[in-house]
């Protein structure tokens, strides 16, 4: 059996959903993409600028040969928890426990598995999301999948619900090139549906209106983005909840994944500790950003879900949380939940409010109850 077929089917034993090899060839049409969006504004403010270090393999491993790509699926249950009553939404691939390390353990024992086969010594680098390289095209060229207007790889039988990590081996290993062409057809259903026109036209993004990073993105949430998140307290799936071809798939079950995550009450998650959060989401994929990000997100949603019951938790923040952050998204959240509580609480809060950030939003929240 030649060395691609027994490290395919070590891949299938270790529970890798889908394995492909593409060279380390640079990704020059993919350079080019990046360019035209840098220079449209078009270009992820947390992404480093260095082109060579993101589509040329070679220059994140000197002497790199292969670029070996995998997918795990993370459509593990037939109902990932949706959101409920005051639970808010959490993206699929952040209800189990973190990929990073998941599928990085996987990826180890890949490289483990060829170290035997390397010229001399066994040269390699590992990325799961955590490296410059551009994983999805890699995915593309190696014929792992094709890719949606939504952007997402899509893996023939497992649809989108997959994350993907690369190997990067000094190792030669045969490859074809075949980027799929892509199925969308004439569907359009995903840049319909995307709450905040995130989707500029068909594989292009803005990636400062994906709810996927304003809801990871540090400090005050603008306006215009508070009300269009919704529910959603981390990430966001919408444009992949509506594709067709997402629909009906089998359900893949990995023990790696953990338990489903119970998301908290959102009260409950506005007065979390540091410690609780840990203890609560330490081993999911939300725990990067900490307790911070998920109690700001918590606050807007509640304002959302416009219940009334929120309004004490709010208005105990407003006056004495303090983070003015913090204090101003529950401003918000009390403007838009409304009633004289909320309205009682805002005008008391403004009392003794000092920042004029802080202040403004409580005045804001005022004019929207009408107080
Ligand atoms: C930056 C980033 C983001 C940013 C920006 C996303 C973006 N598309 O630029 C933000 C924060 C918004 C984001 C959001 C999400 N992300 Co993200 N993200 C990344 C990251 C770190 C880099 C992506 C990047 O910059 N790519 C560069 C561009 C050039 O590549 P591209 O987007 O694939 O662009 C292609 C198209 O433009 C296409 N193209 C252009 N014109 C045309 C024309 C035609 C006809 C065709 C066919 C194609 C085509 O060619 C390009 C090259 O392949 C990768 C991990 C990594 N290191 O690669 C994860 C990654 C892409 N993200 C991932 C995930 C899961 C998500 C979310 C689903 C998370 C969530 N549920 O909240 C959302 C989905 C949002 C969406 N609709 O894309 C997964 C995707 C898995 C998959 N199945 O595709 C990745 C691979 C992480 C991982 N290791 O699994 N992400
Ligand atoms: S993840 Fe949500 S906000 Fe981002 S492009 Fe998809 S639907 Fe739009
Ligand atoms: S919703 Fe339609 S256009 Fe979007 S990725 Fe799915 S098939 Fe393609």
């Amino acid at each position: 059996m030649s060395l691609i077929s027994r490290l395919k089917t070590y891949a299938a034993a270790i529970g890798l959903d889908a394995l492909a090899v593409t060279s380390a060839a640079p990704f020059a049409a993919e350079a080019a993409i990046l360019r035209e969006r840098s220079a449209a504004d078009l270009y992820p403010a947390f992404i480093t600028r260095n082109l060579a270090q993101r589509c040329d393999p070679t220059v994140v491993l000197p002497g790199c040969r292969s670029v070996i790509v995998a997918a795990l699926s993370y459509h593990s249950r037939e109902e990932p928890s949706e959101p409920s009553r005051r639970s808010g939404y959490v993206a699929r691939y952040a209800q189990c426990d973190d990929y990073h390390q998941v599928l990085y353990a996987k990826l180890q024992l890949l490289a483990e598995f060829l170290t035997p086969h390397a010229p001399d010594s066994h040269r390699y680098k590992i990325q799961v999301d955590n490296g410059p390289c551009l994983e999805r095209a890699a995915a593309l060229r190696a014929g792992l999948g094709w890719q949606g207007k939504n952007n997402l790889l899509y893996v023939p039988g497992l649809g989108s619900w997959v994350v993907l990590g690369i190997l990067l081996t000094n190792i030669t290993l045969p490859h074809q090139v075949l980027s799929p062409q892509s199925r969308c057809g004439s569907c359009e259903r995903c840049l319909k549906s995307c709450p905040t026109d995130a989707l500029v036209g068909p594989y292009t993004i803005d990636p400062q209106r994906c709810l996927a990073y304003i809801t990871q993105m540090p400090g005050l949430i603008p306006h215009t983005y508070r009300k269009l998140m919704g529910a959603r307290l981390w990430g966001c799936d919408t444009c992949q909840l509506v594709c067709p071809h997402n629909a009906k798939l089998p359900v893949r079950r990995h023990a790696e994944w953990g338990e489903p995550l119970k998301t908290p009450d959102l009260i409950a998650l506005l007065q979390m500790s540091p410690a609780e959060f840990t203890a609560q989401f330490g081993r999911t994929a939300l725990h990067w950003r900490g307790v911070k990000t998920l109690r700001r997100n918590a606050a807007i949603v509640l304002g959302n879900l416009g219940d009334r019951e929120a309004v004490g938790a709010l208005a105990a923040q407003v006056r004495h949380h303090p983070s003015p952050i913090q204090r101003a998204v529950c401003a918000w959240a009390l403007g838009e939940i409304g009633g004289e509580s909320a309205r009682s609480s805002l005008s008391q809060a403004l009392q003794h409010e000092r920042e004029p950030q802080v202040r403004a939003e409580i005045q804001t929240a005022l004019a929207a109850i009408g107080g």
